[in-house]
């Protein structure tokens, strides 16, 4: 009989998210997509949200200290190399984070969630300006989607040059790089923008035949910071991700509720396609 060692230690990243009790977006999400990258995922839950890829149910906030609670028990507990922010819902809960994160060296994910797939508020309208000041700017990337960025720059997008344009916007405005997730761009492709400093660079790929978005923006931004974790670079961080979110649309899963409407969730441990 063999004896397996245990792997080496994973990296360990961090999600401060809601719970989203379908599984397909949220904390959950995001700890599935650790788990694939191979990354240990800890969690710190901000909401626990009644959701699956049909409804929003109902959120229940955490309260703003038991969310800075959980933070700072698990920050000062494991050698955490990346964090990531998901849905924050409110100006207090950001405050907490913001505060609970204090100035920890590891590189900062922020998705700035705001509305669910089904077009169901996530965040109160007077937490936005939180972001702007507490967290944008400390972040190591800031990943919104088309909605979100609209509402950050009052620019309309629909056009790939006008992803630029907000791309650039928020870079200047937040001195922050930008993924920008076009996925909600009405073209054939679907073009992911990622804008730093010295240049931007485009993801694009066909579109996948599925109904299942639900969840993509916060395993994009998972995936993302799991590589941060990893050590590669950003650019780095960015192709992969968009090839993950690629394999975890096409491998997706639909159900059929009890009326006969499809029901989905994002498949966040995708088979890797073998060589041939
Ligand atoms: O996909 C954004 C998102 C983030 N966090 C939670 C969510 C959702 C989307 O529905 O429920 C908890």
């Amino acid at each position: 009989m063999t004896i397996n060692h245990p792997p080496e230690s994973p990296p360990v990243l961090r999600t401060l998210a809601g719970s989203e009790c379908s599984a397909g977006a949220g904390a959950q999400a995001d700890l599935k997509t650790f788990l694939h990258f191979g990354v240990h995922g800890l969690s710190a839950i901000t909401c626990v949200v009644a959701e699956t890829s049909r409804e929003v149910g109902s959120v229940h906030p955490v309260p703003p200290e038991i969310v800075a609670e959980q933070i700072s028990l698990l920050l000062s507990s494991f050698p955490v190399a990346a964090i990531k922010t998901g849905m924050l819902f409110s100006r207090a809960h950001i405050e907490a984070v913001a505060a609970a994160i204090g100035d920890h060296p590891a590189p900062l994910v922020v998705d700035p969630v705001m509305i669910a797939s089904t077009g169901d508020p996530l965040i109160e309208d007077n937490a936005i300006s939180a972001y702007r000041s507490l967290l944008f700017s400390r972040a190591a990337v800031i990943t919104p989607n088309l909605d979100e960025a609209t509402r950050l720059t009052g620019m309309r997008i629909t056009t790939k040059k006008q992803m630029e344009q907000a791309g650039e916007w928020l870079f200047k405005e937040y001195g922050t790089p930008v993924v920008l997730k076009g996925g909600h761009l009405k073209t054939k492709e679907c073009h992911d923008l990622l804008y730093e400093e010295e240049a931007h660079c485009w993801a694009s790929s066909g579109r996948i035949g599925t109904q299942a978005g639900h969840g993509t923006g916060c395993t994009f931004a998972a995936a993302l910071a799991a590589c941060l974790a990893r050590g590669k670079n950003l650019r780095e961080a960015f192709c992969h991700s968009k090839t993950f979110i690629l394999l975890a649309l096409s491998q997706s899963f639909t159900w059929m509720d009890p009326d006969g409407r499809p029901i989905h969730a994002l498949n966040q441990a995708p088979f890797e396609p073998r060589e041939q």
